[in-house]
């Protein structure tokens, strides 16, 4: 049954999944703008989470990237993540959503900059402190032998701090080095967002 992915081409949460099928040469992309109105009521009527990405196996729905990578791991026989590296995965997805949130806020018109706002405040520490994080760990991947849904999502999440502007990566050499050397992986070049 081909598998089809409904998402945008700038959310990183997409663009993991994305990265993840490149192989898969039947995988349908049905791409969404859910800030337009018709693509929008689409979404809300294929998924109730009215979140993107979604997967669809044939008739079955899937919804969240995380449980569309642990629905594919299955079906492809993959290795079992150890724990280290669900840790990782819960670390880039956590700073993900951080960024998302800030970024849907700043769409919204509120400051995310604001000191006095807890929640902002909560959002804008964790990324630095998550990324910090990861450095170690991304220091120790190689493009070859470590191209798997963990370096897809940091290439994702990196890529996309940067291109919205949440986060100052190239503040961080090491992950300068990072985006540099997976920029050649299958699929990358190809997933990158259309200028906005
Ligand atoms: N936990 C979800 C998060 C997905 C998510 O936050 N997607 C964003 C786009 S990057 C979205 O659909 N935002 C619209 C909304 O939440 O209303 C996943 O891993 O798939």
């Amino acid at each position: 049954m081909a598998l089809t992915l409904i998402g945008s081409f700038t959310s990183p949460y997409v663009r993991k999944i994305r990265l993840l099928l490149w192989n898969d040469k039947s995988l349908i992309f049905r791409p969404v703008n859910y800030l337009e109105v018709e693509d929008s009521e689409f979404l809300k009527s294929v998924n109730p989470l009215n979140q993107i990405p979604m997967l669809l196996d044939g008739e079955t729905p899937i919804y969240d990237s995380r449980v569309m990578f642990n629905y594919i791991s299955k079906k492809w026989k993959l290795p079992e993540l150890s724990i280290e590296q669900e840790n990782i995965l819960s670390i880039i997805d956590t700073a993900m959503a951080s960024g998302v949130n800030l970024f849907s806020l700043r769409k919204g018109g509120i400051d995310i900059g604001d000191k006095s706002h807890y929640f902002l405040v909560r959002q804008q520490e964790r990324i630095p402190t998550l990324i910090t994080h990861l450095i170690p760990w991304a220091l120790k991947q190689d493009p070859i032998k470590d191209w798997n849904y963990l370096t897809m999502s940091m290439v994702s999440l990196l890529y996309w701090l940067q291109l919205r502007d949440i986060y100052s990566v190239s503040s961080h050499p090491e992950l300068v080095d990072f985006i540099q050397r997976f920029s050649q992986c299958p699929g990358v070049i190809e997933t990158e967002a259309p200028p906005l």
